[in-house]
């Protein structure tokens, strides 16, 4: 009650900022960062406008190529663009050997942070052999090139060197996020094929010890293939664990391959460097395809432009590694810049609210990358958490995954960054590898709610449905109108499903003009600043992480007595959007707490607790239009308690006020 209150005061005596804000108050870069800054040169937006694709080398420039590419873009197959061809790279090379070569051997590459207060730094030369002995040890074990490699770890130094090992030999890794389910994981290796995975024996979360392998081994029963199994042991004593036939213990493993060197294989610009499965409209999770040139590549240009990375920063990313932010602002980006990056296991609130700002000033960190919803949970928690610590280390701040409301940019900017620090409001995808859309910190004014201009060489475009440009201020889909090098390459094995998810929509295929959909709804102002709306397809962004209403809606008719349900987003203070499941029973089945809780592990299970319903509801129908179409966006009004719009193209418009009744009722 009381945490509450300090955000509602603030609200109060800001009298109307929200409005204010969102009416185009504005903030220049303060002087001192832009002086110092990577990019600061306003030409770059022309630059690479007039030397377009060639700009690109500019990125491409950032990374070290054991053989030149002959050519920055060839597009005579597009939209299967291939990009630097005729390169050869190693992406492990490039974010550890070349550092060690340069002298840098005794810089913190990772600085680890676990849940229980222990800590962890690895030297560039501390990584390069562990990432080489472990790397020898996969070998061992029959890992070779492009042979699938599916990493299940919760935040834990062993994650990043077992993408760097995968990385070094050529072996793509998919990794799956550590909270998703045993299901999850099993249809992520089986749509792979992947024979090998690395997971660990469980993790802290609040002080607890979690079984991790208990899932992992679940998950393992469903995969159709056989699979050898590595397990790191995060917990010691505390949890013991079985190896099976077919599984390995990290330690020994890398204790037998001490001291070996395992060349870089090097890779051809486009040969695939990982794969991630992200939600999408069907419930069959897709297949993101990153390759090892334009992915790294792009990675760390826009670390360098955007997030201003120098080797001598110490820099935090608070994501996950199991989603695409932790890869390429965690992992790859940061360093491939060989810079210090941080790595936190734990969860903002424990063992207090002041987690991250007490790791801020304890690590001085420069630059601090985190999401909306995090935000919003520190402004509901008060401000006397951050102001009881020296943050004056920082320098810059950015926020992705989701909207950002400018009232939480402004708390941002002014709690955490004292007023002195940029905000980069990073607009990305899995898809699309790297930032796409922000201010550049160093040259752009910000505008707290629009994420900003396309960065340079980016052509984002607003359009309406006919896919003609829309006039500042109206809504419209967002549309990318030019290749850039941190494009995925296809979904894995499924290209028909790569080009109509993403290129047909608004494509003029005989013209060979070909227009990227993110399935974003966005406007553009006067001076070309896009604000993000939100998702148009059947994703809910919950916390920032994309969830198919469609995986979900399966996981609940899994569920023994429910006949149909409809997922939708509803607002949520802090979420931004959260789970609610409308839910008909077979006849004869009793809406009981017994079946609620069923719905929430059928859930639980299915995909993770991250995807677990805020409410479910519990209806004997959904309104539907005549042609039979579930009517969402009202179920949407109804979880989100806003005004219901017009009803009468309903064939049953009675049972939404039936609904909506009920949904009051168990508020
Ligand atoms: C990086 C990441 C992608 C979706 C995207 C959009 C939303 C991401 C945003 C944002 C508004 C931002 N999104 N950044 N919306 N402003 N700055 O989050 O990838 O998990 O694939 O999600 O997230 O809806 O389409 P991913």
């Amino acid at each position: 009650m009381s945490d509450d209150n300090t955000a509602n005061s603030d609200g109060d005596e800001d009298g109307g900022l929200e409005a204010r804000l969102a009416e185009g108050e504005s903030y220049e870069p303060p002087q001192s960062f832009v002086e110092q800054a990577n990019v600061n040169d306003p030409a770059i937006y022309d630059e690479f406008e007039e030397n377009w694709p060639g700009c690109w080398e500019r990125a491409a420039d950032l990374v070290s190529w054991s053989q030149e590419y002959d050519t920055v873009l060839e597009a005579d197959d597009a939209p299967f663009y291939r990009w630097f061809t005729g390169g050869e790279l190693n992406a492990s090379y490039n974010c550890l050997d070349r550092h060690v070569e340069d002298g840098r051997k005794n810089q913190a590459a990772i600085k680890w942070e676990g849940e229980l207060g222990e800590t962890r730094t690895y030297t560039y030369g501390d990584l390069l052999n562990e990432v080489e002995a472990f790397a020898a040890g996969l070998r061992d074990l029959g890992v070779e090139e492009d042979d699938v490699v599916t990493l299940y770890m919760p935040m834990i130094p062993e994650l990043p060197i077992a993408m760097l090992a995968c990385a070094r030999l050529g072996a793509p890794h998919s990794v799956v996020f550590g909270g998703f389910s045993a299901d999850a994981l099993a249809t992520r290796m089986n749509a792979a094929d992947s024979e090998y995975l690395v997971t660990c024996d469980g993790y802290y979360r609040r002080g607890d010890a979690l079984n991790h392998k208990e899932k992992a081994d679940k998950g393992l029963r469903g995969v159709d293939h056989d699979v050898q199994t590595v397990v790191v042991d995060r917990l010691g004593d505390e949890l013991q664990h079985f190896l099976g036939a077919m599984a390995h213990d990290y330690d020994e493993l890398v204790a037998a391959h001490e001291g070996e060197s395992v060349e870089p294989v090097a890779r051809d610009a486009e040969d695939m460097l990982f794969l991630m499965y992200t939600s999408g409209t069907t419930g069959q999770p897709k297949g993101v395809k990153h390759t090892t040139g334009g992915y790294l590549s792009y990675a760390a240009w826009t670390s360098h432009a955007v997030l201003d990375i120098k080797p001598e920063d110490t820099y935090w990313c608070a994501a996950d590694i199991g989603w695409i932010t932790g890869h390429s602002y965690i992992v790859y980006g940061p360093l491939a810049l060989g810079t210090t990056t941080v790595m936190y296991e734990g969860t903002p609130d424990y063992p207090e609210k002041d987690r991250l700002w007490e790791l801020i000033e304890k690590n001085r960190v420069d630059i601090f990358y985190t999401a909306p919803t995090a935000i919003r949970a520190f402004m509901k928690w008060g401000k006397q958490y951050p102001e009881g610590h020296d943050l004056s280390s920082l320098r810059l701040l950015g926020t992705v995954g989701e909207p950002i409301n400018p009232r939480a940019w402004q708390w941002y900017y002014d709690t955490i960054g004292g007023g002195e620090c940029p905000v980069v409001d990073t607009w990305w995808q899995t898809e699309t590898g790297g930032m796409m859309i922000t201010t550049l910190p160093g040259i752009g004014e910000m505008k707290p709610g629009a994420a900003g201009p396309p960065l340079p060489g980016v052509d984002a475009r607003i359009v309406d449905a006919a896919g003609n440009d829309v006039d500042p201020g109206n809504a419209g889909y967002l549309t990318v109108q030019k290749p850039w090098p941190g494009m995925l390459r296809t979904l894995y094995n499924n290209d028909d499903r790569f080009l109509n998810e993403y290129w047909r929509e608004y494509s003029d295929e005989d013209a060979d003009d070909w227009v990227y959909f993110p399935e974003d709804g966005a406007k553009v102002d006067e001076d070309g600043y896009i604000t993000i709306l939100g998702r148009v397809d059947d994703v809910i962004n919950v916390s920032g992480h994309r969830l198919g209403t469609m995986e979900i809606e399966s996981a609940i008719v899994g569920v023994e007595g429910v006949a149909e349900a409809a997922v939708v987003g509803g607002d949520h203070d802090v979420k931004g959007k959260a789970v609610y499941a409308y839910v008909i029973l077979e006849d004869g089945q009793e809406p009981t707490d017994g079946m609620y809780d069923r719905i929430i592990s059928g859930v639980e299970d299915g995909i993770g607790p991250i995807a677990r319903p805020e409410d479910v509801i519990f209806t004997p129908e959904l309104p539907k239009t005549r042609s039979g179409k579930i009517m969402r966006r009202l179920l949407e009004d109804i979880a989100s308690g806003n005004e219901l719009g017009n009803t009468s193209t309903l064939r049953n418009p009675e049972i939404v006020d039936e609904i909506a009744e009920q949904v009051k009722e168990s508020n």
